[in-house]
């Protein structure tokens, strides 16, 4: 341990740490935007600057490391000075129309000169008038409101292993850019929105489709239908200041009825429909020589992935669509037909918590007969903005359950929002089909957790089957390496692109760290503990489906309607 002072108070903290985190400790809040707390230190943009008695120079809160009797100053007039001088340069390099930008009120840097009572920018303009770039279905990016942290970088590079953003130009003409200053789509990007997750300002956030939604509901031609991710339902309420994990299903419910969808439906339904076909498809592979290992496919940002660096391996994905895009084809069909309704009568929207989702819902091989089976995709945090909009709170709402045939889901859906959910819901379902016995024990342990790849091996009749889980790209690499040398001793794998699966998805609330991650998973768990039922196969909706309109699963109309090719 290490003793020290911090404007004078005595702490104590284990060696290693650093100034940003002791202050922490005492409830100092030492300022910062560059630093992140699970992103490597740069110490780039100097804010965190405090006095350290005895150094000449100010040093760096987030990068140095506090020593025997050290004393540090977080507050006096030096420090002051510095970090108003700092945040006066990088207003003067920014677009300040704070009142229609997407991050109003939620910007790292707006919250900082408030703080500092920095009311006006009192150095000339320096910004380059460089327009939004608005050319792909997820994210956009507004240079003229980067202040060059480096934050999401690290997020391509070291999380995702991409590195499609990047530094160049030199001095004061830095910017951060893509490669010979593409749009996002043409380069190795994947649309995951891990950078828009980290970024401290508006300069990369998700395609606000928020106001196709409001029309949508304004429209008395349209019955309007939304369905909800798995993962939205225990983010949602850290933007209305509930604990992170905070379980808000019929809270949600409420304040989507609220908004005025005509039913509000439930992802975790056509998660159950996407274990149906893909741990039929597994089983199929597995009895007739089918490619092996095989790859899960519904988180969008990894199918991107495969498709642009990993595109002679496209066959190893399931070529069963997403829960989203599955739901989407079901209400415009069986559930159109079930209200008399004509498909372009009906709007579908979704609730994800994924930038990717909305590039998955436009694809052209998304839809039919001039219809899309998802009509628009909003983010978690876009659903946030129009829960404001109406003035509703989460946390005060009464509770409310899903509308019926496309709400009844079982904790085999609900695990699909967390790393390893996926995967443990197929295998509830593949266990019992192959072996015809109950399972036991329905936790697979092995597959749960943080993790960045973990493996298991699954006994079934007359063959073991291994398997492995792995979040992230960078993480993705590794397992796809072997994949692409065919030394890969896995026979089913489950990906998901972003940290934590998709309770850590690009489209989550700012402010979304490892720290949540780990609380919003540990809430899926629990969701999936108290429901009644919790394996796929046995969702009786699902079963009434499969009776009155698909068929078998791996069917004709189940092929056509839930399955899909990839583009090499
Ligand atoms: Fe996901 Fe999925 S789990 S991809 O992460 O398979 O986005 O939550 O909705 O479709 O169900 C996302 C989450 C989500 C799909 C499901």
């Amino acid at each position: 341990m290490v003793k020290l002072t911090i404007n004078n108070i005595p702490i104590e903290v284990p060696k290693g740490t650093k100034i940003m985190q002791a202050a922490k400790v005492l409830g100092i809040d030492i300022p910062h935007l560059c630093y992140h707390e699970d992103q490597r230190i740069k110490a780039h943009c100097r804010l965190c600057s405090v006095e350290v008695t005895g150094k000449k120079r100010l040093l760096a809160a987030c990068s140095t490391e506090v020593w025997e009797g050290m004393d540090v100053h977080t507050d006096t007039q030096i420090v002051r000075d510095t970090q108003v001088s700092i945040l006066q340069l990088m207003l003067a390099n920014h677009h300040k129309d704070c009142l229609s930008c997407p991050r109003n009120q939620n910007c790292d840097l707006q919250r900082l000169c408030s703080r500092f009572n920095i009311l006006k920018s009192n150095l000339p303009s320096v910004v380059k008038e460089v327009p939004r770039i608005e050319t792909n279905p997820s994210i956009v990016r507004d240079p003229s409101k980067c202040i060059r942290c480096g934050r999401c970088i690290r997020a391509c590079k070291d999380v995702q292993g991409i590195a499609a953003l990047t530094y160049a130009g030199r001095s004061s003409d830095i910017v951060v850019t893509t490669a010979f200053n593409k749009p996002m789509e043409e380069t190795d990007c994947i649309l995951c929105g891990q950078c828009s997750l980290v970024c401290p300002t508006g300069a990369i956030v998700e395609k606000d489709d928020t106001q196709k939604v409001l029309d949508a509901l304004q429209d008395d031609s349209k019955h309007v239908i939304v369905q909800v991710a798995p993962s939205v339902r225990v983010a949602l309420g850290d933007a209305f200041g509930l604990e992170p994990g905070a379980i808000v299903t019929g809270q949600m419910v409420t304040a989507l009825k609220l908004l005025g969808f005509d039913k509000v439906f439930d992802t975790n339904f056509g998660a159950d429909l996407t274990i149906m076909e893909e741990g039929h498809e597994f089983l199929h592979r597995l009895e007739h020589g089918g490619v092996l290992p095989m790859m899960t496919s519904c988180s969008p940002g990894w199918v991107n992935y495969m498709e642009k660096h990993f595109p002679t391996c496209i066959n190893h994905l399931s070529s069963a669509k997403s829960p989203m895009s599955m739901f989407g084809a079901i209400a415009k069909t069986y559930y159109a037909k079930q209200t008399g309704l004509k498909p372009q009568e009906i709007v579908t929207v979704s609730i994800m918590p994924c930038t990717a989702k909305k590039f998955e819902a436009a694809r052209p091989e998304m839809g039919r007969d001039g219809y899309r089976d998802v009509d628009v995709v909003l983010t978690t945090r876009e659903l946030i903005k129009l829960i404001k909009y109406v003035g509703l709170s989460i946390g005060q709402l009464p509770e409310n359950d899903f509308d019926s045939p496309l709400g009844l889901s079982t904790g085999a859906g609900a695990i699909f929002g967390a790393t390893g959910g996926v995967m443990e819901a197929a295998l509830r379902t593949v266990y019992e089909k192959v072996t015809s016995k109950t399972l036991e024990k329905l936790e697979f342990m092995d597959v749960r957790g943080f993790e960045g790849i973990k493996e298991a091996t699954v006994h079934l009749p007359g063959r073991d089957v291994h398997i492995a889980v792995a979040h992230t790209l960078k993480n993705a690499r590794t397992i796809m390496e072997q994949v692409k040398k065919g030394t890969s001793p896995y026979d089913f794998i489950e990906i998901m692109a972003c940290p934590g699966g998709c309770i850590g998805g690009g489209g989550q609330p700012i402010g979304t760290t490892n720290a949540i991650r780990k609380k919003r998973m540990a809430a899926l768990y629990e969701i999936d503990k108290a429901l009644p039922i919790r394996k796929s196969h046995e969702n009786p909706d699902i079963q009434t489906l499969y009776q009155d309109f698909l068929g078998e699963p791996l069917g004709e109309k189940a092929h056509e309607l839930l399955h899909t090719h990839y583009h090499q």
